[in-house]
């Protein structure tokens, strides 16, 4: 059975751009409800920490360069298929790719400053969720 939580990240670009109520809004118009929620700072080693995984990729520098360069919004959400559904929601990781109407489509800038995260996997959804948040925070 699918899982019903993921783990999103209103990324610094769309954060400076004041986008984060329009993202939000749709995000809860299409069915997802706020499980934990904080605006905050990644530093350059929570950044590489958090997107290890892509440790050997060419744009790993850029990618944690990118991440601890300004204030993000860390959220937890739960809907049915949650994880699926929101990767739908935000649309392909390169925005000129992404379904028009989706987040990406339209707030993001490029590939790499592309507005939001959703995580891949249920697993790696309760990874992030608690890279970010004790379980105390988390409504
Ligand atoms: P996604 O799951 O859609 O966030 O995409 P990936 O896991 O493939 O990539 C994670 C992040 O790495 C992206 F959000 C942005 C960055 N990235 C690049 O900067 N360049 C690329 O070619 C691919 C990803």
């Amino acid at each position: 059975m699918a899982g019903n939580r993921t783990f999103t990240m209103i990324k610094p670009d769309a954060v400076a751009s004041g986008h984060i109520g329009a993202i939000l809004a749709q995000i809860n118009e299409a069915g997802f409800r706020i499980v934990a929620m904080k605006l905050t700072k990644l530093s350059q080693e929570k950044a590489g920490e958090f997107y290890a995984v892509h440790k050997e990729r060419p744009f790993y520098g850029e990618l944690v360069d990118f991440m601890s360069s300004g204030v993000i919004v860390a959220a937890i959400l739960e809907k049915e298929n949650a994880v699926a559904d929101f990767r739908t929601l935000i649309g392909a990781t390169d925005p000129s790719k992404a379904e028009p109407g989706t987040i990406r489509a339209r707030f993001a800038k490029s590939i790499g400053e592309n507005a939001v995260h959703g995580s891949d996997s249920d697993e790696n959804a309760a990874i992030e969720g608690a890279f970010h948040f004790a379980g105390t925070e988390q409504f």
